[in-house]
């Protein structure tokens, strides 16, 4: 039995002060960091992703000059900008695995995304023999519920780490979680 830890968009505009700041979001970059060194051995392999936008184009319309916050979005996570690096508070050497995506595109799920050795992530864990996922990152409500309903699609054992998610809103979050918890997800920790 194999398994993953999905490090999903812990990036600075997803964190307090970004062009997208979610409430929470550096608590949840110091916290996997923590997890991390304090449990080395518990994942066999570490993916961490990060959305990856084209500054010229607005990516298949997820950018827009009055977002609704649902299916449009400010500005955010342009390729190669700082907006779109990793959380300083996010300690990436325990990561196996990175993953961009979002290259001209809407792209919610790690699964939209490709290795930095051109897999798809479904290659990825293919390759790997990964069962069990664990999925921990931002946002709740889009890019984690999407990355683990794919993990769950693709027929592996999922648990979302409760504590170490952050959402755009409260509401949404909380459904996201239903939602999760309905396909199959196993949800560990506070909610
Ligand atoms: C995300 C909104 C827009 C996310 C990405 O990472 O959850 N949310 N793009």
């Amino acid at each position: 039995m194999t398994s993953a830890l999905f490090i999903i968009d812990v990036q600075n505009d997803f964190t307090e002060g970004g062009a997208l700041g979610v409430e929470g979001g550096a608590a949840v970059a110091a916290g996997i960091t923590r997890l991390l060194s304090e449990h080395p051995d518990r994942y066999d392999v570490v993916f961490a992703s990060r959305d990856w936008h084209d500054d010229d184009n607005d990516n298949g319309g997820h950018f827009h000059e009055s977002p609704d916050f649902v299916d449009t979005w400010p500005e955010h996570c342009v390729a190669g900008t700082p907006g779109a690096d990793y959380h300083p508070d996010f300690d990436v050497r325990e990561v196996d695995v990175h993953v961009r995506k979002g290259m001209g595109e809407p792209a919610y799920s790690i699964f939209q995304g490709t290795t930095d050795d051109g897999e798809t992530v479904r290659e990825a864990l293919d390759r790997l023999g990964v069962t069990r996922i664990d999925v921990a990152g931002i946002a709740t409500d889009y890019c984690v519920l999407a990355s683990a309903l794919d993990a769950i699609a693709a027929g592996r054992e999922v648990r979302v780490l409760t504590d170490l998610v952050a959402g755009v809103a409260p509401v949404s979050s909380e459904k996201a979680l239903r939602t999760l918890e309905e396909a199959g997800a196993q949800l560990v920790g506070p909610r």
